[in-house]
């Protein structure tokens, strides 16, 4: 039986579409240019954000490191919040190899940046002590704090902040189209005010591979130069595309689903004895808690759903969890973790009643 896999929406594979797209797929050498399905992909993403061009990447982490080298120069601020995807889980990249000098400043529980604290954190450059800040870097939707989306008008507000100093936005946009199914808007209204974007194609698109990075064409050719110094120019890549653009056309249109699940999972939770929501549930992801009552922490009960029932859950802290929903997870399979997780916390609660 296949697990019920929850520990991020990176897990889902390509759908048999996908598949059959990929066999067929129509190739050539891209770091010639001669790669029709990955042009197609290209032209679709920029399109679809509003942007100029597009270049296809590895990875997430791979487009936000591009971006942030194509942006700045060793010795530059960049300007990004203390529990950005960037600063924390990307090796420190920009730094180890970029020279980018990281200025982190709080996340409020909205996900934002707040606007004074970036203002505060400016540098001023009449003073040479000081690195020059060239970027913001913001992450839409806000993983780390629920997935939470940011609205058009915080992004516009975001870029008028930014243009008083000269600034460049780089949006970390792994979930983008989560958030404008979210907040339902089109997307390009959240990808106007920024410089370049980075989507994922390979998280709740279910395309096995790549990421896209948007923006100018002048941004994306230097962009390219960076891709293929980082090793990322592939060749017949064409096979990966095919699937990219299906992860557009098609599975862009049915995040709302995913969204769905998320809150009826996360309501079936929020029924059983000793289990919190810590966050709001805006797009798909949910964030719980084992209370005190519970005798087991998260690897006590992560270990149990494993062995017992094949569901995988992500730890986030000693008694703290993410559940991410995604395509291949439906209301019926929401239904049987809650049952498993009801089940498990039950018998401990009806246990000590004996
Ligand atoms: N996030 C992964 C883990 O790395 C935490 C996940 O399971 O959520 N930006 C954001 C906001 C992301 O959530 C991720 C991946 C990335 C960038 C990096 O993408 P990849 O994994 O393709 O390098």
């Amino acid at each position: 039986m296949d697990s019920i896999d929850l520990r991020s929406d990176t897990v889902s594979w390509p759908t048999a579409e996908m598949r059959v797209a990929m066999a067929n797929a129509e190739v050539g050498d891209d770091v010639w240019g001669d790669d029709p399905t990955t042009l197609r992909l290209e032209e679709l993403a920029a399109e679809r954000t509003g942007k100029e061009a597009s270049l296809f990447v590895a990875s997430g982490t791979m487009g936000n490191l591009i971006a942030i080298l194509t942006h700045c120069k060793p010795g530059d601020e960049m300007i990004t919040g203390r529990r950005a995807h960037t600063f924390l889980h990307e090796v420190g990249g920009a730094a180890a190899l970029g020279g980018v000098h990281p200025c982190t400043i709080p996340v409020q529980p909205d996900g934002v940046l707040d606007l004074d604290d970036i203002r505060a954190a400016i540098r001023d450059i009449s003073d040479m002590h000081n690195p020059i800040t060239r970027l913001i870097e913001i992450e839409n939707p806000q993983g780390d704090l629920g997935s939470i989306p940011l609205s058009p008008d915080y992004m516009r507000s975001l870029r008028a902040l930014c243009d008083e100093y000269g600034l460049l936005i780089h949006m970390d946009g792994a979930r983008v189209f989560n958030a404008a199914t979210a907040l339902g808007c089109d997307v390009r209204e959240l990808t106007a005010p920024v410089d370049s974007v980075m989507f994922c194609l390979s998280k709740g698109l279910c395309a096995p591979i790549g990421s896209m990075l948007c923006g100018s064409e002048e941004f994306i050719r230097r962009a390219r130069r960076i891709r293929k110094m980082l090793g990322g120019g592939m060749r017949q890549v064409g096979i990966l595309a095919a699937a990219g653009i299906i992860a557009i056309e098609k599975m862009t249109t049915r995040l709302d689903e995913d969204h769905a699940n998320a809150r009826r999972l996360a309501d079936g939770l929020d029924g059983i004895e000793g289990i919190q929501i810590d966050l709001p549930v805006e797009t798909n992801m949910v964030f719980f808690s084992l209370d005190e009552t519970l005798p087991f922490d998260a690897v006590g009960l992560r270990d149990r759903l494993e062995k017992d029932y094949n569901i995988k859950l992500c730890i986030v802290g000693e008694r703290h969890f993410r559940a991410v929903t995604h395509y291949w997870i439906k209301a019926q399979t929401v239904d049987t973790v809650v049952e498993a997780i009801r089940e498990q916390c039950n018998a401990v609660h009806q246990g000590r009643g004996q």
